[in-house]
């Protein structure tokens, strides 16, 4: 029996977050998964926990950027709706080696669970996040948001289309995501292709959208990537929902430019100006 560690804040934010995206039907059965770069803190709490097992599992691609970092992350196949009640099989904690060339897990994954199946996207978000100078960026999120999912089998899989349709729906849009969104057409889940393409939209974007998939975010903290999948989730719905009610055309009334440079200067936002006209 492992011992119970709902006590390390990140392990309580991390249920959270499942439990809070789970109630909005962004996860049925096994859809999903979510990662979290331990901090220094987060290590000191939770080392007499950490037990890391002899065995190394190499990665497909190196993250030297990731060398020595500890990753709490979801089990591959397993129900995010579960981890308040099983955490220990439901996510876990691997460590990366000195080189950044493989894992090995320090905690959780019980029974020989694995981590997800999109461990590699995870892990080159976080290289891609601190290359992009956005080292504080900790949390790695994909969720299956129906509403985007819906979206994305209406309107071209172009950053551009994207995040102007969701800017132009929602006044808060460029507000949550001034850099904009990515977008790309659908791809296989966890394959090497779908992490490389991700994550060269991820240099720009917080968020990327795959098409007929769902959408992946990397973010601060559990609250601010939550925060950009629901707004993203939330603006995709009233669009859908405007242009259902318009016959299934383009809604006649959205922000313009002019509003949306208008909150920019407003709020003192600097918006990504390859989207604005
Ligand atoms: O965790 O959502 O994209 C299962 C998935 C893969
Ligand atoms: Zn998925």
């Amino acid at each position: 029996m492992q011992p119970d560690v709902h006590e390390p804040d990140c392990l309580r934010r991390f249920t959270r977050l499942c439990v809070d995206a789970c109630a909005r039907g962004w996860h049925e059965a096994n859809g999903g998964n979510l990662s979290y770069r331990l901090d220094e803190d987060d290590l000191v709490a939770l080392a007499p926990l950490l037990e890391p097992e002899s065995q190394w599992h190499g990665l497909k691609r190196a993250v030297p950027e990731l060398a020595g970092a500890h990753v709490l992350m979801s089990a591959s196949g397993a129900y995010l709706s579960n981890v308040a009640y099983d955490p220990s099989h439901i996510c876990g904690i691997i460590q990366l080696d000195a080189c950044g060339e493989s894992w090995r897990a320090c905690w959780g994954f019980a029974d020989d669970a694995r981590p997800s199946s999109e461990l590699e996207t995870h892990l080159a978000a976080y290289a891609t996040a601190l290359r992009a100078g956005d080292g504080a960026d900790r949390v790695v999120y994909h969720a299956h948001a129906p509403h985007v999912i819906a979206l994305s089998t209406l309107i071209e899989p172009s950053p551009r289309a994207w995040t102007r349709t969701l800017w132009r729906t929602m006044t808060e849009g460029i507000v949550v995501f001034p850099q904009g969104i990515g977008a790309l057409p659908w791809m296989v889940p966890g394959s090497p292709e779908l992490a490389e393409a991700t994550c060269e939209l991820m240099a720009v974007h917080r968020a990327c959208v795959w098409t007929q998939h769902g959408i992946m975010a990397r973010a601060a903290g559990f609250d601010e990537a939550f925060g950009i999948i629901d707004t993203v989730e939330k603006s995709a719905g009233i669009h859908l929902g405007a242009r259902a009610a318009n016959g299934g055309a383009e809604p006649r009334h959205l922000v313009s430019d002019e509003q949306l440079r208008a909150i920019c200067e407003r709020y003192g936002l600097t918006p990504n100006e390859g989207f604005l006209d």
